[in-house]
């Protein structure tokens, strides 16, 4: 079997998307997400002029020597440009061989763990009251799991709030938008938004809550002590990692969760991070850490150290990587919950795909393959536009991390 051509579509039904086609010589076509949020084109180029010439010809069936070729083959290696195209790369192999093998992706992983995926929606408002009835529409909706955000007074453009009535979208402008940070006034606010939560609706729902990497660890720690008596499923990237041992100082001192990863693109990123057990949940994803074979690799080390899996899943990872991540949530033993940040319709119609919701939960299809199409025709119709992610600054002028 061969790799015979290889196309990467840049489209943007509501938000741009890098979708990576590989054909082969037996007529199955595999499909991979290679969208970076804010830098699509330099993992199109990343592809179309490095590592497409490489794939024309060789056997799409030896996944793992094709990881390794792109990986450990490429003298510059890491970092999320790399590792997105990688993981398209990947996910499109996976996805041949699955239709080739005529079974969904979970079945060559090892078959099913659970029959449904725990996933956590996202409510946001403007104001802790807008916050607290957000979170009674996805009660409503059926979620099990919510993750809250919500604006913080005297902080202008708090993450994570929507304007409007839209879905929280934050690439929003050509040139990022800034927006201004305040962490005592944060600190403040953060446990009466989890206070008033729990008092509406009980013990119940899981409520995650996303720190966005905004704190020292010391301010972290205060952060959970003061979020214990609600009980949350997580506290998310309360510090940035680059430091790994800075979760040290937060684990000591709280017994809040801590889920990390997002932004992680390998197993070095986590290594310190699990083996110390100074995280509960490790939120890497097929996109942007290696496809499905490199997140395996990520999963069976967090297992020894009964850490849990909990995926990434905003907007701005395709309904590919979505369809993807399901097959393997359905597989992977160490299963936590999966985010769950619904896409636009116009997404959607780009991307027919196989899973649907129900009652909280997601359910992947039974379609060979990761069950995810693209629309070519449709996708012509939504050409790229420029959008980038914030950038946050202190009140003084001070970058800060976004
Ligand atoms: C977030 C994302 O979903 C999350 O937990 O941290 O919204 C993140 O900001 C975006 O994926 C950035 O592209
Ligand atoms: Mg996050």
């Amino acid at each position: 079997m061969k790799i015979t051509a290889a196309r990467v579509l840049v489209c943007c039904p509501g938000r741009n998307f890098v979708t990576l086609l590989v054909e082969t010589d037996q007529g199955v076509t595999g499909i991979g997400d290679a969208t970076l949020n804010g830098r699509e084109l330099a993992v199109a180029s990343y592809l179309t002029d490095h590592v497409i010439p490489n794939l024309i010809g060789r056997d799409p069936s030896r996944i793992e020597d094709m990881w390794q070729f792109l990986y450990r083959g490429s003298y510059w290696r890491r970092g999320p440009v790399q590792l997105s195209a990688v993981s398209a790369v990947d996910t499109a192999l996976w996805d041949i061989k699955a239709k080739m093998a005529g079974m969904p992706l979970y079945q060559l992983l090892g078959g099913k763990s659970r029959e449904r995926v725990l996933v956590y929606g996202h409510a946001n408002g403007g104001t802790l009251e807008e916050t607290v009835e957000a979170v009674g529409r996805y009660i409503d909706m059926g979620y099990k799991a919510i993750r809250a955000q919500s604006g913080i007074p005297g902080i202008e453009k708090a993450y994570g709030v929507a304007r409007g009535t839209l879905h929280y979208e934050p690439a929003d402008a050509a040139l990022p938008t800034e927006t201004v940070w305040d962490t005592p006034k944060y600190l403040r606010f953060a446990p009466k938004l989890f206070e008033a939560l729990r008092k509406e609706y009980g013990e119940e729902p899981e409520l995650l809550h996303d720190v966005h990497h905004r704190l020292t660890p010391n301010e972290a720690a205060q952060l959970g002590k003061s979020l214990e008596d609600y009980r949350l499923f997580w506290m998310e990237d309360p510090t940035p990692a680059e430091n790994q041992q800075a979760f040290r100082l937060i684990r000591e001192r709280t017994t809040t969760p801590i889920a990390v990863g997002e932004i992680f693109n390998t197993i070095w990123d986590a290594k310190e991070l699990i083996e110390n057990q100074l995280i509960d949940y490790i939120r890497t994803t097929v996109l942007r850490a290696g496809g499905i074979t490199h997140l395996r690799r990520i999963a069976d080390l967090a297992s020894l150290y009964q850490i849990r899996t909990g995926s990434h899943g905003a907007t701005d990872l395709s309904p590919v990587t979505m369809g993807a991540a399901l097959h393997f949530d359905t597989w992977v033993p160490n299963f936590g919950i999966q985010e769950y940040m619904r896409h636009s319709d116009e997404t959607d119609a780009v991307f027919p795909h196989d899973y649907h919701f129900a009652d909280g939960f997601l359910h992947c299809g039974e379609t060979p393959g990761h069950g995810v199409t693209i629309d070519e025709e449709l996708a012509a119709k939504y050409p790229y536009s420029p959008a980038q992610l914030p950038v946050a600054r202190l009140e003084d002028g001070t970058m800060w991390s976004w």
